[in-house]
């Protein structure tokens, strides 16, 4: 079979199901009458490989440290070299690689072994590594396009042109390369306002089967109405951007009926950007008597009142997760978080009370976290002990590329802003004061009995969540939620 295009996925990526991104170039190319093929190869790699611990998310660093992926490399030479070939077999003129910064290495492999079979095939890399244009230039050997941000408009025009023999230059959103290996000029694309007319991803030719949770990840807007100064949402999405709640919904009966699951995964950085688009999407829900089970992380909001919050139980919102980050107003402030520690408190409880799982991630040591204010996160907690059902992640602050903390880091005092995670202020804020910080707060909330699902070590994420439970949680959320203290390590210690 004859193919336009090749889109595939390398190893170390989630395996939880299949790559939302792709799934939605797929769809946009096929809409267009293109010949697409999907490859995950990362979920091949997954069942063939004889120790998937290093799947857990604790286990990131092995694919981001040059030092732990060595043996890998050497270890699945043959079959990266196996994986090449069948990419090379296919019929198509163009191959497209997801890159994110988990999977950069492998996929570095396979790219350089596809090109050394066949020179002819295009190369394009995208994903969330190519969030801005310098990424070009950090790969500039290693492909022949770099798509920068979201996909699917650019990567129809490059098919158009490249089918037409037409050049790549003037693309927008698009980098590409000269007889001289010199990149082109960028030019951002203007992202369409409208995200009902890419339709969702129905990943038709997948084995859904193989992966781990029973549904997909749905993703129902684009962007974050927020600035928080240590995230790099914004970057990657410049704009903020929803689908109709109608277009969710029947991407929820699409997989519901194709699956026959009722869990569902909604990934948005925030399900709540608008309450009035919530309660219609709740309303729906509520309308179709659908029983579906609802996964999904909402930000802090005043306008989320106890009515509403009830409404979104009945529609079948059991965990929510909030980016509550600290209990110090003025943190808080610097870290333009939108919210107040008053209005934090009253949304958790009224998360708890509407019998949802309130899930909160917490950050240590933000620029300007003194002892006072790591004081009052541990008061914080200790307030609102027994409405928090899950502290998800606790985190050491890290700058991240592409935030404003990495931009703006001049103003915050940060010294040497490329240490994402060791980065410091003088004496004052240093890696390890943060992680004293976090396990000091750990401590404190294994005191209170509240539980924990992961915290960020120099490793990387340690879980206390053991991967069967995980799964099951994912499986039957509500079902699990009288299980998830015995589950957790944690038990109940204080608590009355
Ligand atoms: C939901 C989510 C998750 C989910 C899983 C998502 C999934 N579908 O499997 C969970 C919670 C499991 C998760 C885990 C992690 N995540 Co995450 N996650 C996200 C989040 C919030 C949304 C991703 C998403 O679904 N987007 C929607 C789809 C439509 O967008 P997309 O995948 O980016 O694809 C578009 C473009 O990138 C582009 N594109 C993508 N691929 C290709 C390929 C080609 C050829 C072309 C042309 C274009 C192209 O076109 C697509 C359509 O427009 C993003 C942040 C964000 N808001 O985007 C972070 C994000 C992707 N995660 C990130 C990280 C670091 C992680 C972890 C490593 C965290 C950790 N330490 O454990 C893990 C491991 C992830 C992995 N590699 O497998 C980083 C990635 C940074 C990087 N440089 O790669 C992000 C960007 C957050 C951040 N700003 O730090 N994550
Ligand atoms: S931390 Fe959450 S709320 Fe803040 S900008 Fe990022 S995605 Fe938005």
């Amino acid at each position: 079979m004859k193919y336009d295009i090749v889109l595939v996925q390398c190893p170390m990526m989630v395996h939880f199901w299949p790559s939302t991104g792709l799934g939605y170039l797929c769809e946009y190319l096929r809409l267009h009458d293109y010949q697409v093929k999907m490859l995950d190869q990362n979920i091949d790699f997954f069942h063939l490989c004889d120790n998937r611990e290093i799947y857990r998310l604790d286990n990131d660093n092995t694919w981001y440290s040059e030092e732990l992926f060595a043996p890998l490399r050497e270890k699945y030479r043959g079959l990266m070299d196996q994986q090449a070939q069948a990419i090379a077999d296919l019929d198509a003129p163009i191959v497209g690689y997801t890159v994110s910064s988990t999977n950069v290495k492998w996929t570095l492999e396979v790219a350089r072994r596809v090109r050394r079979l066949d020179p002819q095939r295009l190369t394009v890399f995208g994903g969330s590594e190519f969030i801005l244009p310098e990424s070009a230039e950090r790969y500039r050997d290693e492909a022949d396009v770099f798509v920068i941000g979201e996909g699917e408009e650019t990567l129809l025009e490059l098919i158009e042109h490249h089918h037409q023999n037409m050049p790549l230059t003037g693309i927008d959103g698009l980098i590409c390369k000269n007889e001289r290996n010199e990149l082109s000029a960028f030019t951002p694309r203007q992202m369409p306002e409208d995200l009902d007319r890419f339709p969702f991803p129905t990943f038709q030719e997948a084995d859904l089967s193989r992966y781990l949770f029973p549904n997909v990840c749905i993703s129902a807007s684009r962007g974050c109405i927020r600035r928080c100064t240590f995230c790099s949402d914004h970057a990657q999405w410049c704009t903020f951007r929803t689908r109709s709640a109608d277009h969710v919904i029947q991407e929820m009966e699409y997989h519901a009926k194709k699956r026959l699951s009722e869990t569902f995964y909604i990934t948005s950085s925030l399900l709540n950007f608008n309450p009035v688009w919530f309660e219609e999407f709740c309303d729906k829900l509520i309308e179709k008597r659908m029983n579906w089970e609802i996964v999904t992380e909402m930000i802090i909001d005043r306008r989320m009142t106890p009515e509403l919050l009830r409404k979104a139980r009945q529609a079948g919102i059991t965990h929510v997760e909030y980016g509550l980050e600290c209990g110090s107003d003025k943190i808080l402030r610097l870290m333009k978080k939108g919210f107040t520690t008053q209005m934090a408190r009253e949304n958790i409880r009224n998360t708890h009370n509407a019998g949802i799982v309130c899930e909160v991630n917490l950050i240590t040591g933000f620029p300007g976290e003194m002892e006072e204010d790591h004081r009052a996160t541990k008061q914080f907690l200790s307030e609102n002990a027994a409405y928090i059902d899950v502290i998800k992640v606790i985190h050491a602050c890290a700058v991240l590329p592409n935030s404003p903390l990495r931009r703006r880091y001049k103003e915050f005092g940060i010294e040497d802003p490329d240490q994402v995670l060791t980065w410091r202020i003088g004496a004052e804020n240093t890696y390890e004061l943060r992680q004293q910080r976090m396990n000091d707060l750990i401590d404190h909330a294994r005191k209170l009995g509240i539980a924990l699902a992961f915290e960020h070590q120099p490793t990387g994420l340690k879980s206390y969540l053991k991967p069967k439970y995980f799964k099951q949680i994912m499986k039957q959320p509500w079902r699990s939620y009288r299980k998830i203290r015995r589950i957790m390590h944690w038990k109940k210690h204080n608590r009355d």
